[in-house]
């Protein structure tokens, strides 16, 4: 490797147990989001996506946060951005594909429901509802189920600050604290819901709510993937260890419009967009994983390349997947059909 070993001890991620292939395994994971939002969002632009919910810019704190949780045992509740997070639990760039597309072969639903509803019972993902927040109360009932179960299974639910304005959130952030749930909340605070500034959304800080309902709250730079982790790592633990709920708010910026149908020029500047992008989370983990030595320029671009390879396969298979057959339009709607409508 170029740069070599930074000397023992000073390794940020054996601190917080994480092996070299953990790194790259993340930093897969960031990029893979990373190159599915450009791929989406070009597809969206040849009219072949109808809508699109870009991630750019959340990986660091979305890749964090889920690497803390174990798949396979733990309940995901993401909300609309969380593509990074749901690769983290399991879906695969061709299964999202299939979503965005409204393949008959997408796991969430499919074809049926909005892309960027991701749902997987194998993973334990549970598909959300338009309403904002609404995936944070799913979190409270699920989380509650499994502590009358005694279960020592973990609940994530992720949700944005503009989330927080709503009912939803205060009812799971009250239920969360007075139950003692095994849930930890993770706001992922990109200063925006869509046009509205946080200044005009969120009086006080969001973590800071946290006291309020009895649960510890702690902020955090979305920006650092390893930050992510650690703050919600420690979280999940307390949880599963039966110490009840925490608040996570990582502070971080989406780089693109907060939709396909969204024109973000109105009301944010070029400069602010650019200014921020200094602080994107994926080069900020090369230069760590360069640091460290267990990246170079040349894995670098390979790893680029087998993921670029594999979201192009994932795109081709999806776009030559069938549609869901007409004929099963009212699967999933109704439990019974009635005549008129099979
Ligand atoms: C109850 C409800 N009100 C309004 C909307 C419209 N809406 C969709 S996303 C959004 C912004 C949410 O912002 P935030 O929670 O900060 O998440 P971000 O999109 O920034 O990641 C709004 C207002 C909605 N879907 N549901
Ligand atoms: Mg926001």
């Amino acid at each position: 490797m170029s740069e070599g070993k930074v000397s023992e001890g000073t390794d940020r991620h054996t601190e917080l147990g994480l092996k070299e292939e953990d790194l790259i395994e993340m930093y897969r994971y960031m990029l893979t989001a990373r190159f599915c939002d450009e791929r989406q969002w070009a597809l969206n632009r040849m009219g072949k996506a109808p809508f699109v919910v870009p991630v750019s810019g959340h990986e660091g704190a979305q890749v964090g946060s889920g690497w803390a949780f174990e798949r396979g045992k733990d309940v995901f509740c993401p909300y609309y951005r969380d593509l990074a997070l749901v690769l983290v639990a399991g879906l695969t760039p061709e299964e999202v594909f299939m979503g965005l597309f409204g393949k008959a072969a997408d796991p969430s639903s499919g074809g049926r429901q909005m892309p960027a509803h991701w749902g997987s019972r194998e993973r334990h993902i549970i598909t959300g509802s338009s309403p904002i927040a609404t995936q944070v109360l799913h979190g409270a009932g699920i989380a509650l189920a499994k502590k009358i179960k005694k279960s020592d299974a973990v609940v994530g639910t992720w949700f944005g600050e503009g989330g927080t304005s709503e009912g939803d959130w205060h009812g799971a952030m009250n239920m969360a604290g007075i139950h003692q749930l095994p849930l930890v909340f993770v706001c992922e605070n990109n200063q925006y819901a869509i046009s509205v500034h946080e200044s005009k959304q969120v009086a006080g800080s969001v973590y800071k709510r946290a006291e309020g309902y009895g649960m510890p709250g702690v902020q955090g730079d979305g920006n650092d993937v390893l930050e992510s982790y650690r703050l919600t790592k420690e979280a999940v633990d307390r949880a599963r260890a039966g110490g009840g709920p925490s608040l996570i708010e990582l502070r971080t910026y989406r780089f693109y419009s907060h939709t396909s149908d969204d024109d973000d020029r109105t009301y944010r500047s070029k400069e602010e967009v650019e200014e921020a992008k200094k602080k994107d989370p994926i080069p900020a983990f090369e230069r760590y994983l360069r640091s460290i030595g267990v990246i170079d320029d040349h894995r670098i671009a390979e790893i680029r390349e087998e993921i670029k390879t594999i979201i192009a396969e994932a795109v081709k298979a999806a776009e030559e997947a069938d549609f869901p057959d007409p004929s099963t339009a009212m699967r999933n709607v109704y439990a019974d059909p009635p005549q008129e409508v099979t």
